[in-house]
């Protein structure tokens, strides 16, 4: 069944409406406003192939008709585990035609992350590709039906070996079902990096969402001329819509699917499509950074670099212009809502040294000490915020809610931050229990679930520990129930076969007698964190 999540209080949505954010528009009906105006413009270049944004329609309209034909109806949510290839856009806007909602994993989980999303889902189905990076998803799919021998359907992208084929659900397009959904509608489910255990589930409307989109492309000033490459996983919320894919999509532009990340792949295909934007996460700047001086491609198309996911340092940030001849942009959002941006005309020291200011002028943003009290410009403070594209709750979390938000709907973002005199944030750490790797985000507590579940594990820690390159390592502090403690390698196969997904693995396990104490009692994460940091200075 599905669970209304909270939402905005009628005056708020009003607001919204007549302020002429919400547009009324969903993404259904924008793809086929889009094929009706763009036709054989293509909307999607996936290595040879080019998609159309007529072609794309149809095949969106055929899907929509084989997932009706499924059973899969309005409300039911489907877990879509899927590369960067073009099926990912076929799915999802075939879903989001008939009102189902895709809830967004990454390549990079694994059987532990699925089961759960499709078990606290009730999701009806589950869609991969066959392999995609050496990695083969539907023996993935098999431990998952194991552990959910209920699941309906798995459906696979490619060679379908026992399961249904995506292909297989391709019917005539005139069979589209033609679902009513309205832009009020939850279009889809996001995942949060997760704090507080496992990762919980982010409700985004058509409405909101879309408004994101076309704001977001205000910002970045996309137009049908854009190319923007996608180099980072389609599915996160910050290559999907900041602007992103989807923004791209809106705007008429065209959409480069990346198979990775590296120079050796981006590079000359940056060239060869003349890209104009794209976006990645600190460490791959810092990699793209290093790789340039050293190639001979051509980069010239490139207008924008964006980088967000986390805090990129201000030397980092210096270095992008002349070593890669384009702009700057430091994106700071949440898959809850917020997105800050740079402005592509904001003076230099502001790019480098600030993460932007909120994209809306409708996004309230408050800079709060502990007791909820707004500190002054240049304080460093809990970030709170609430506005059009920023969510009220998330999905079946009441309890959870209570907490991640205050009674007057303002989301409580974990971030500390301070607010400049000009009114950007600039990103001062975090006090939410999560590691911040590049921009892969890791609840500790999950990790230390798992760890609890070894044998020889009496009680587990996790904290951060300073990295050169990834910003954020993780380390694991445990201690032992006798007198077995297992090689760390040992513990890290444990965790692994548990069926999580390799950024979470700590990068360093060690054993410690008993924890640091707070004066209350509670493990001092603060002095792990201390402890951590010294033993990486003597490494
Ligand atoms: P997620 O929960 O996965 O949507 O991640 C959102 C979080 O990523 C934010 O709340 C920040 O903690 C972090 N983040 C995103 N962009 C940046 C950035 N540019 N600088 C620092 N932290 C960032
Ligand atoms: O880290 C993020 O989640 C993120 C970063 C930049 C994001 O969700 C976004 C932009 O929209």
């Amino acid at each position: 069944m599905f669970v209304q999540p909270p939402t905005w209080p009628e005056e708020f949505a009003k607001r919204y409406r007549e302020n002429g954010c919400w547009r009324g528009e969903t993404f259904g009906g924008m793809l086929r406003e889009r094929a009706a105006s763009l036709g054989n413009k293509t909307a999607i270049t996936y290595a040879d192939t080019h998609i159309s944004y007529q072609e794309l329609d149809e095949s969106v309209s055929s899907l929509a008709a084989g997932f009706h034909q499924l059973g899969i109806q309005k409300g039911s949510r489907v877990v879509v585990q899927l590369p960067n290839i073009p099926a990912f856009f076929e799915v999802i806007f075939a879903l989001f035609r008939i009102g189902a909602l895709p809830v967004f994993s990454l390549p990079s989980h694994r059987s532990s992350e699925i089961t759960y999303f499709i078990e606290f889902a009730e999701a009806d189905a589950y869609v991969i590709p066959d392999i995609d990076g050496g990695f083969d998803y539907r023996s993935l799919a098999r431990q998952v039906k194991e552990k959910l021998p209920s699941l309906p359907h798995v459906i696979v992208a490619g060679e379908t070996e026992e399961f249904l084929g995506l292909d297989d659900l391709r019917k005539d397009p005139a069979l589209d079902p033609q679902i009513h959904v309205e832009a009020s509608d939850i279009a889809f489910l996001q995942l949060s990096g997760g704090s507080t255990g496992l990762s919980k589930l982010i409700p985004r409307t058509h409405d909101d969402y879309i408004y994101s989109l076309w704001k977001s492309n205000e910002v970045c000033e996309l137009t049908q001329e854009s190319v923007y490459l996608a180099a980072l996983p389609v599915a996160h919320n910050y290559p999907l819509s900041s602007p992103g894919v989807l923004g791209t999509l809106y705007a008429g532009g065209r959409v480069v699917l990346a198979p990775g990340s590296s120079p050796d792949v981006v590079f000359p295909l940056i060239e060869k499509e003349r890209a104009t934007i794209t976006a990645v996460v600190p460490p791959i700047a810092l990699i793209w950074l290093e790789a340039a001086p050293h190639r001979s491609d051509d980069l010239s198309s490139l207008e924008v670099l964006q980088v967000g996911g986390a805090k990129f340092s201000a030397e980092a940030a210096k270095r992008v212009k002349p070593a890669l001849g384009c702009k700057l942009q430091q994106v700071f959002g949440m898959a809850e809502g917020l997105v800050n941006y740079t402005r592509l005309d904001d003076p230099e020291h502001i790019v480098i040294h600030t993460q932007g200011r909120p994209m809306s002028e409708y996004d309230e943003v408050l800079v709060v000490d502990d007791e909820d009290k707004p500190v002054p410009h240049e304080v460093a403070g809990h970030l709170l915020t609430r506005g059009p594209y920023t969510i009220r709750g998330y999905y079946k979390a009441d309890e959870q809610n209570k907490k991640a938000f205050t009674p007057d709907g303002f989301y409580r973002t974990g971030d500390i931050v301070r607010l400049t005199k000009e009114g950007n944030v600039v990103v001062e750490g975090r006090d939410k229990d999560q590691i911040n790797r590049g921009g892969e985000k890791v609840a500790a507590e999950e990790v230390e679930n798992h760890l609890l579940a070894h044998p020889d594990i009496h009680d587990a820690a996790m904290v951060s520990m300073p990295d050169p390159f990834l910003g954020e390592r993780s380390c694991a502090f445990v201690i032992a129930k006798g007198n077995n403690k297992p090689a760390p390698h040992v513990l890290k196969s444990f965790l692994r076969e548990r069926g999580l997904a390799a950024y979470k693995i700590p990068d360093r396990i060690e054993w410690i007698d008993a924890f640091p104490q707070t004066g209350v009692g509670k493990v001092s994460k603060k002095a792990l964190r201390e402890l951590a940091a010294t033993h990486t200075a003597n490494v």
